[in-house]
């Protein structure tokens, strides 16, 4: 079984084309684990028949948290750039995120602040480590913005649950970020 193909099929099914999938995801991005596998399933790329247990291996060993399963239903945690709103829990961010990002998009970033681009959230990360890996798909060498979340948070910008190393916000203004 190749689970990172895997993970990467559900990754566009719950992220990026449910449609494609006849998948209607809720407001929080839900939708029930037995569909998808009987979508994913249809397609018969996998070799054999996917099951909840296979999610469940990726959930358990990937190197992140992309997913969740609650009940009889599963979502994708962050990365949607579906165009219906996936509504995400506020949360009290710890004191200090990064973002790891190219050194061109850095100048900017630093001039007009964090925007989701083709996403719904803009993705930060908890510790250094986290933003270098997020850096690293798009610079050998990032540069690893520092966020003052605590002061922007209590300057009223929101920021909401990803999974433990992601947190998610709709934009950081340019005077909470440093290099
Ligand atoms: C940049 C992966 C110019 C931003 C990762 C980033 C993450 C700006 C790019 C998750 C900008 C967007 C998300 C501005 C932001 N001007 N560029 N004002 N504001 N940018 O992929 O955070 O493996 O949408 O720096 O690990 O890189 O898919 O966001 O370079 O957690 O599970 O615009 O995706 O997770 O890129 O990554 P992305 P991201 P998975």
């Amino acid at each position: 079984m190749n689970y990172v193909r895997l993970s990467k099929e559900i990754s566009y099914a719950l992220r990026h084309a449910p449609w494609e999938y006849e998948l209607e995801l809720d407001s929080e991005g839900f939708v029930p684990t037995s569909q998808l596998l009987e979508a994913i399933n249809e397609n018969g790329k996998h070799g054999r028949v996917i099951t909840v247990s296979d999610i469940e291996y990726i959930i358990a060993n990937s190197d992140k948290t992309r997913f969740e399963i609650k009940g009889d239903k599963v979502r994708a945690l962050y990365g949607h750039t579906i165009p219906m709103h996936i509504s995400k829990e506020p949360i009290v961010p710890p004191a200090i995120l990064y973002h790891g990002t190219t050194h061109k998009a850095a100048q900017i970033i630093l001039k007009d602040g964090l925007k989701p681009m083709k996403r719904q959230y803009v993705h930060l990360s908890v510790d250094t480590d986290t933003a270098v890996q997020v850096g690293k798909r798009r610079d050998s060498d990032p540069v690893i913005l520092k966020i003052d979340a605590a002061k922007a948070h209590s300057d009223g910008v929101k920021f909401y649950k990803g999974n433990d190393k992601v947190v998610l916000a709709d934009y950081i203004p340019p005077e909470y970020i440093s290099m």
